[in-house]
């Protein structure tokens, strides 16, 4: 073994004791090593606990009663949209709006803003390395409407073509939609430039931050961004709680998308009036204990620092990938190291992703094998399927070479 073991100054076992599953053990005498974050991260007991204590203490719906639960109720709701716009470096909480998750939060930009602004030959600029998420939409409403879809192409290192990108904003899109970080190869994608540029054009820009923004200091004025959706279980908060953020203006000229209680000031028999945003988005009751657990995450991220998390996992990442590149036979998708963030996916030559995935779960190691909903991606790579070892705030370098252990009995296994 050649790689260099990093002196972590982060005080990695402190965090995990704040995360009770990573105490577990998969089977008798088999401890959890948690490399799936990526797909979903653990919960802190802070946010655990918060979600127990609105449950415990303030359950009431939001917004229409007048009674002391529902005004303790509604107040922890809109102090969780305050914080989370804080977080943002949003101008204000109106620009928040609680969606399930980021797939959410992007379809309600395709359906409001999309079916107002788009029409007949319009481009739209994506990128070849998008999570199904930010592509299927975008094809239902080229379908209906005939859109053209331009794609970014991605190059054998796994970093956009930038040349590709200034060529395709000659064709004047309207839109362009792109990942900040690719749940695939890690790539961490030159978000303020590609914003910049589109902007030069006149397009609107919608950022997808499902990867981001769990892991990196993300600004949405420095950004200068039009639309940015993420999800809430990625970074510490409960699943069913997701985020679009808007540009005022936009939110405030593109209509409601779905119909129903909240999302109006008046009703009539045939016809309504909207609410404001962020109001006028969010139909129905929502999610608020969610909203509250991910206030919690928000905080506990916040008290730890974005700044440590990234300089933690890179460390990780850079040591995993010195690591796992030591392998014979293995092939790690998306370098150079210096453009990744915690994500490493991987083919081990021989063995079928989901073997390796079968036997690491053996040892209590947990990693994502498939297409990770980036099948044209998977295609472009000519790969069905990738391994894909994630790390988060949590996780150890031992943890890596537990991974590195698991990918030799493997490959013993399978005699490869
Ligand atoms: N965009 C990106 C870049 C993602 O990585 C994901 C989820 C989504 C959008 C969708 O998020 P959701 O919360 O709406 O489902 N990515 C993954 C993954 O890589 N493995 O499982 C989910």
């Amino acid at each position: 073994m050649s790689a260099t073991v990093p002196a972590i100054t982060y005080n990695v076992d402190l965090v995990r004791q704040d995360f009770p599953i990573l105490a577990r053990e998969v089977r008798p005498g088999v401890p959890l090593v948690y490399l799936d974050s990526t797909a979903t991260s653990q919960k802190p007991r802070q946010v655990i606990e918060a979600v127990t204590r609105y449950y415990s203490q303030s359950n009431a719906n939001i917004h229409r009663g007048i009674h002391t639960l529902a005004e303790e109720a509604t107040a922890q709701y809109e102090l969780a949209r305050a914080n989370i716009a804080n977080f943002l470096g949003a101008q204000t909480p109106r620009q928040v709006i609680f969606t399930r998750n980021t797939t959410e939060s992007i379809n309600l930009v395709a359906q409001t803003w999309g079916r107002t602004n788009l029409h007949r030959g319009d481009v739209v600029i994506l990128t070849e390395m998008e999570h199904h998420s930010n592509l299927v939409p975008w094809q239902m409403l080229a379908t209906e409407f005939d859109l053209k879809l331009e794609f970014i192409t991605v190059t054998p290192d796994g970093l956009l073509d930038l040349d590709e990108y200034q060529r395709l904003l000659s064709l004047t899109p309207k839109l362009v939609a792109f990942t900040h970080v690719s749940n695939v190869l890690g790539t961490i994608n030159p978000a303020k430039d590609i914003i910049k540029m589109a902007h030069d054009v006149g397009a609107i820009t919608m950022l997808d931050a499902a990867q981001s923004v769990p892991h990196y200091k993300v600004d949405v004025q420095d950004l200068d961004v039009d639309f940015m959706a993420f999800s809430g279980h990625k970074m510490c908060g409960p699943t069913g709680i997701g985020v679009l953020y808007g540009r005022k203006s936009i939110l405030e000229s593109i209509p409601p998308f779905l119909g129903g209680g909240d999302m109006i000031k008046r009703v009539k028999l045939r016809s309504f009036v909207p609410n404001e945003i962020p109001h006028k988005f969010e139909a129905g009751t929502p999610a608020i204990g969610e909203a509250i657990g991910l206030s919690a995450a928000v905080a506990y991220l916040q008290n730890i620092s974005m700044e440590a998390i990234t300089a933690h996992e890179k460390e990780i990442i850079h040591y995993a990938l010195e690591r796992l590149e030591e392998i014979p036979g293995i092939a790690v998708f998306g370098r150079p190291a210096a453009h990744k963030c915690g994500v490493a996916s991987f083919i081990l030559q021989g063995v079928h992703a989901h073997d390796v995935s079968q036997v690491l779960d053996r040892d209590g190691i947990a990693v994502r094998a498939g297409h990770h909903c980036a099948m044209p991606l998977h295609e472009k790579f000519q790969v069905p399927a990738t391994v894909r070892a994630s790390f988060y705030l949590y996780n150890k370098i031992d943890e890596v070479d537990r991974l590195v252990d698991g990918i030799y009995k493997v490959k013993t296994l399978f005699k490869s």
